[in-house]
């Protein structure tokens, strides 16, 4: 493996936090009384957290120093006005809209937006989008090409919209029925994976055409903006930050996600050019988020924020941030480890179909084969299979997703190469005896958004 064509670190580090390690027994208990579901384990437990990469980067001494700069006022904090020009600067929408986190934006675009019985289509669902979709009365439709559902199909944007099933759903319902189209970049669930501007600028014409909105989901906007530059031709030479522009000047809004590449650890916005409808969310974001002017953030992390979406659209840290993942999916492909192809912008995800063949579906391979890795080694992950699918709101049927994966999140500045290794080695280790990983039964599921607190024992 030649390792040095990974980009290397384009900071170095003023503050390290220790982290405990603890031995194999404890951690057998721990995951036991967590119920062998990662999301339960404390933070104190765990060596490397590859649990997600939502809030837990690490912040420059620049946004540091912002935070000093707080305007803690109720109302027009000066704080607010720096955010909202960096997003008008670098998203090119005209309103924006702050809240405490994606799914504050989720929520206000949902409820403004959706009329009972109407469609949302999007590229593959994401958690908590499509539960504020179908807590208004949406029907959420996966319109993502259909590579994203296999793990083996190692070809470039596998977060596509696929135009003739987009077509499809709009000649079977009618536009008048679509709230709106909702593309995410990039598709999360799909294992991080981009979506070339060529099909933004399709999938926009469409909806142009038919008169239906298009909303983004923004929260991994940057890394998606890395991938075009580096794989679609004629992007070569132009700079992240306005590939970043150019994909939003498609778009009618966004949701954001302030927790990812915005660079901090709290936060989200809702974007949008209607005037009618920012009133609308302007009148809303009051009633569960705050004053227009804080929307449930305080004054200094709008400002590490506004600092944050800065430091994120620079060349050399974007490049880094998706080689350094993309280091870690290298190694586990060259021991043979089964993963998702290609590797994704802010995870490596293990397919736990290919990984613990020998267990079923419903035998939960991903949520075993996370809590498996937890006990190996101290590091944890997360399941994002069929525990994460959840049920059908009016069915009551689980959804059965063909990805049954484990992912591997990627945490910014967080980690070194090294911890990479260690990670590496432990996959590979636990794959080399991965006949001894056993199956997961229910005991505990919860209503909503089931793969948080829900709970299991060994069968
Ligand atoms: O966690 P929030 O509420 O700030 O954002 C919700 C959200 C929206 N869209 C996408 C694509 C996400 O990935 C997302 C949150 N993701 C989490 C928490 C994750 O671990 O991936």
């Amino acid at each position: 493996m030649n390792y040095n064509k990974y980009a290397a670190e384009p900071f170095r580090i003023k503050s390290v936090e220790y982290v405990e390690m603890t031995t194999q027994k404890q951690r057998e208990e721990r995951m036991q009384q967590a119920g062998y579901n990662t999301f339960l384990l404390d933070s104190k437990d765990v060596y490397i957290d590859l649990l997600t990469d939502s809030g837990t980067n690490a912040m420059s001494d620049n946004q540091w120093a912002g935070i000093m700069h707080g305007d803690e006022a109720y109302a027009g904090s000066r704080n607010w006005y720096h955010l909202e020009k960096t997003v008008q600067e670098l998203f090119g929408f005209k309103y924006v809209v702050p809240t405490h986190q994606g799914r504050g934006a989720e929520n206000l675009l949902s409820t403004i937006a959706i009329k009972p019985g109407q469609y949302v289509p999007g590229n593959m669902y994401f958690t908590t989008t499509r539960y504020h979709q179908e807590a208004n009365g949406g029907i959420f439709r996966d319109v993502i090409v259909d590579a994203a559902h296999d793990s083996t199909a190692n070809i470039p944007f596998k977060g596509n919209v696929d135009l003739a099933k987009l077509e499809a759903l709009i000649a079977e319902v009618g536009a008048e029925q679509i709230a709106y189209v909702c593309v995410a970049i990039t598709c999360n669930l799909a294992g991080g994976q981009p979506v070339s501007m060529q099909n933004l600028r399709e999938v926009s014409a469409l909806c142009r055409k038919h008169n239906i909105l298009l909303f983004m989901d923004a929260t991994r906007c940057v890394e998606n903006a890395y991938f075009i530059k580096e794989q679609e031709a004629g992007y070569e030479q132009t700079s992240v930050k306005d590939i970043v522009r150019e994909q939003f000047s498609y778009a009618d809004g966004c949701t954001m996600s302030g927790k990812k590449d915005c660079l901090t650890n709290i936060g989200g916005f809702l974007c949008m050019n209607d005037e009618n409808l920012f009133q609308e969310a302007k009148e809303l974001v009051v009633v569960f988020e705050g004053m227009p002017s804080y929307g449930g953030m305080a004054g200094r992390d709008m400002e590490a924020m506004a600092r944050g979406l800065q430091e994120s659209v620079q060349d050399e840290y974007i490049k880094y941030r998706i080689e350094h993942v993309r280091y870690l999916g290298d190694r586990l492909l060259e021991a043979g480890v089964p993963i998702v192809e290609p590797i994704g912008g802010h995870a490596v995800f293990l397919d736990a179909h290919r990984f613990c063949p020998h267990l079923k579906q419903n035998e939960l391979p991903a949520q075993s084969l996370a809590a498996h890795l937890y006990i190996a080694s101290g590091v944890r992950s997360m399941e994002r299979g069929i525990v994460s699918a959840g049920r059908d709101p009016n069915t009551g049927h689980e959804h059965v997703p063909k990805l049954e994966t484990v992912r591997l999140t990627i945490p910014r500045r967080v980690y070194t190469y090294k911890h990479l290794d260690v990670v590496a080695d432990a996959v590979i280790h636990l794959y080399n005896n991965r006949n001894q990983i056993r199956g997961l039964k229910w005991v505990y599921e919860p209503k909503r958004l089931r793969f948080f607190t829900g709970r299991f024992e060994l069968m």
